[in-house]
């Protein structure tokens, strides 16, 4: 039975050094909070034979090893990552809260790019790596955590190649004209790190979808639907909404003294109604709109001045960055111009305070609070909002960003725009007024959804969708062609008597370019069908989707087969191009102008026109408006194509409108059909080659290049692998008969 190892930037507790004595503090954050939840609940004991947490710390080695029997903690055993102070502030106070934190959060101005801190960031994550390499064994579950380490999965992929490895990103990650804004090696350190992972979880759909159009336009990778195609893996990133620990929520309405704490604020305000927040001091967390919308509110409805107290909390965060210092101050002054502007000698409209909560009040102020009003600018999820719902026993309302993470599962929350204080003042007013019956029948909606996905569900999710993708992989794998099949196929090869060779020509024998014309064949791909076809045994063919001028031009002079335009030509060695078909090719004339104005609505696609065939691409597209003038193009050329002799084929950024039965899956057969031989080989890449690979299902030995899903026997990876196998399964040595043969010919 594998360990779980848990992975975050900090440990989950800090050590309190008063004089002699040292005492543990659990911190606070959302993630600690999550994890802590799991632990105590879950039933996993059987699941994972120990569960290891590793983290860097606030505390030296020598404090550890003094300490370090106090600090193993029963639920997880530690190990603690030593960092040097300038290094750690660097790559936490600069790398990660001054670049990615802002930045992923949507705030560019206040964005800083420094080389120095990258270069901590890097580093530190290599120091976590190096850590992890000292206790990983290779069936333990790796899950590391959010944006401090996000080079991490990468780093510890390349040292540990079958690694299950999983990363949980807890903020947002940002639309693609966001996340441009790092330079390059940053954006491909970060998206390469990630994709180390083998799944990729994230708040919301908006996350993933941004990450893997970022994946898309960075690194150049397909995707399907949730699957990117890394290297040679298959990664997934799909999202994961954090949960909560609902019942440690639910329970403490009952405990007593969170009663106690509720009931003393009941008695202290009574007849108000009570507005409650609880934010880290952050930027993001739109404080000082908040403010305003407060302000507006007792502005516009002046009849609620007195009957109402905002209690604000705010805890204290990051204050070696200059932006969260700058914030407290503009805080402060807002709040002494609010109270200022309305108290009174028996009433202030404003409770401020600094400080962190123990747990009991916290939860005191759940219970009591009428409104929570959480309006961040930005937030991955917030988990605040959750748990007040959770701990609601008598109905309240929830004000919520609807730029946070959880307005995408808080639906009967009221939603607002943090930054329109009009709208948050008539919200609020609207939420004092709302109807008891209303407000539990909204908290209990919202209940229902936190109790069935809650920290424990989370985590089983996320942990289960990591075994799985696993398995994905593996039986990919099954198919990638080994040293085994490498050998019988070899061994099938030397013995047989005729052999035929079908090879595709893009993306097979030559790797794609970005114009169809550079794609012309290199010396070694030449002299190796030179030496192929030299072998009186072997019929080689070149089986492509190219026009048969362009055939002969780059490889019309050796002794090979040819199968231009899909099958509407075909040349046997030594022999006339033949077309295979009879009908004037005046249908062209139809399609053209509709593939021309595509070419108009989409900049970087162009038409190519063979014989038999016309041809839209759109490689040299951007992705995205590719994709999506291909699915309109396609839904168009369907209805003209409706009931004609002409078929439209979705290639791999392609789409090719050529006539019906003409593929090559009938041209591959009728060719094996000719040459019959005893042993056939053929490769390809594309859609197309998948007609070729079901008609030579069990007649062939079929390989397609890269993993996706295929008809074809086996996968090979790239089509850099391709040459070599080839030379491999050709090298068997030839017997003194067949040298001699060959002397003669
Ligand atoms: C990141 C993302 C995402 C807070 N103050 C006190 C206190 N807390 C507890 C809360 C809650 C947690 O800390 C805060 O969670 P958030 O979700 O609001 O925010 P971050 O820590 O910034 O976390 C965030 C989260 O990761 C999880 O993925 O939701 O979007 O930024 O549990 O109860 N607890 C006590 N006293 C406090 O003063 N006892």
């Amino acid at each position: 039975m594998g360990r779980l190892i848990i992975i975050s930037n900090r440990l989950p507790f800090s050590l309190d050094k008063s004089g002699e004595d040292v005492k543990i503090r659990q911190s606070s954050g959302g993630l600690v909070s999550a994890l802590k939840g799991y632990f105590d609940q879950s039933n996993d004991k059987g699941k994972f034979s120990e569960k290891i947490w590793v983290g860097s710390c606030d505390f030296d080695e020598n404090d550890w090893n003094e300490n370090k029997d106090k600090l193993q903690s029963t639920d997880f055993s530690i190990k603690p990552v030593f960092i040097e102070d300038q290094l750690y502030s660097d790559y936490y106070n600069g790398f990660s809260n001054s670049t990615i934190w802002p930045l992923f959060h949507y705030f560019p101005s206040l964005t800083e790019f420094e080389k120095q801190h990258f270069e901590a960031y890097y580093k530190v994550n290599q120091m976590f790596a190096d850590s992890i390499n000292e206790i990983v064994r290779p069936d333990d579950v790796i899950w590391i955590h959010d944006y401090q380490l996000m080079i991490l999965p990468q780093m510890l992929r390349r040292q540990n190649p079958d690694a299950t490895i999983g990363f949980f990103l807890h903020i947002p990650f940002p639309s693609y004209e966001i996340f441009r804004l790092l330079p390059l090696q940053w954006k491909k350190s970060i998206l390469e790190g990630l994709m180390g992972a083998d799944l990729i979880g994230f708040h919301t759909y908006e996350y993933a979808r941004y990450f893997i159009n970022s994946a898309k336009m960075v690194l150049g990778l397909e995707n399907q639907y949730s699957l990117l195609q890394f290297e040679n893996r298959v990664v997934r990133a799909d999202l994961f909404p954090i949960g909560i620990d609902f019942n440690k929520f639910k329970k403490a309405s009952e405990d007593k003294e969170v009663i106690a704490y509720k009931n003393d604020l009941l008695k202290n305000f009574k007849d108000k109604k009570l507005i409650f927040s609880v934010d880290r001091l952050d930027y993001t967390k739109g404080l000082n709109y908040r403010l305003q919308g407060y302000q507006n509110f007792l502005e516009r409805y002046p009849e609620w001045r007195e009957k109402v107290i905002f209690i604000l909390n705010i805890i204290p965060s990051r204050d070696k960055i200059a932006a969260y210092n700058d914030r407290k101050r503009m805080i402060e002054e807002k709040v002494s111009e609010i109270n200022g502007k309305f108290s009174t000698i028996q009433w202030q409209p404003l409770i401020y305070r600094y400080n962190h909560l123990p747990f009991q009040e916290l939860c005191g102020l759940y219970l009591a609070a009428n409104i929570a009003l959480i309006t961040p600018l930005r937030d991955g999820m917030n988990l605040v909002a959750k748990e007040y719902v959770a701990s609601s026993k008598e109905g309240g309302v929830l004000i919520l960003s609807e730029l946070t993470g959880a307005a995408s599962e808080l639906n009967d929350a009221l939603l607002v725009n943090p930054t329109d204080t009009e709208e948050m003042a008539d919200t609020i007013a609207s939420a004092l007024k709302m109807p008891l019956e209303e407000q539990k029948h909204r908290i209990q909606a919202m209940q229902k959804r936190l109790s069935e996905y809650d920290v424990v569900q989370w985590v089983n999710d996320f942990l289960d969708q990591l075994s799985k993708i696993k398995k994905d992989q593996e039986k990919m794998q099954v198919k990638l062609l080994d040293a085994n099949a490498i050998r019988k196929i070899k061994n099938d090869y030397s013995k047989a008597v005729k052999r035929c060779i079908l090879l595709d020509y893009d993306g097979t024998l030559t790797p794609l370019t970005k114009m169809p014309s550079h794609a012309s064949p290199s010396r070694d791909v030449i002299k190796f069908l030179e030496e192929l076809s030299a072998d009186v045994k072997n019929e080689v063919v070149i089986i492509s989707g190219r026009d048969a001028d362009t055939l002969q031009k780059w490889l019309g002079h050796l002794k090979l087969n040819f199968i231009a335009e899909h099958g509407s030509f075909i040349r046997y060695k030594n022999g006339e191009w033949e077309s295979q078909t009879n009908v004037p090719s005046g249908w062209k004339e139809e399609i053209r102008p509709m593939l021309e104005a595509y070419v108009f609505r989409c900049p970087g696609s162009h038409i190519e026109e063979k014989q038999n065939t016309i041809t839209w691409h759109y490689r040299n597209a951007h992705a995205d408006l590719g994709f999506l003038r291909s699915r309109e193009l396609l839904n168009n050329l369907s209805q003209l194509t409706a009931n004609s002799p002409l078929q439209v084929i979705d290639g791999n950024k392609v789409l090719e409108i050529r006539l019906t039965g003409m593929d090559k899956g009938m041209t591959a057969l009728k060719v094996f059909n000719k040459l019959n031989p005893d042993f056939t080989l053929c490769i390809g890449d594309d859609t197309t080659d998948e007609d070729m690979f079901t008609a030579l299902e069990a007649k062939a030995y079929t390989i397609k290049i890269g993993n996706g899903t295929t008809a074809a026997r086996f996968n090979i990876a790239t089509q850099k692998e391709v040459l070599p196998f080839l030379q491999e399964i050709a090298s068997v040595k030839k017997t003194i008969k067949q040298r001699i043969f060959d002397l003669l010919k």
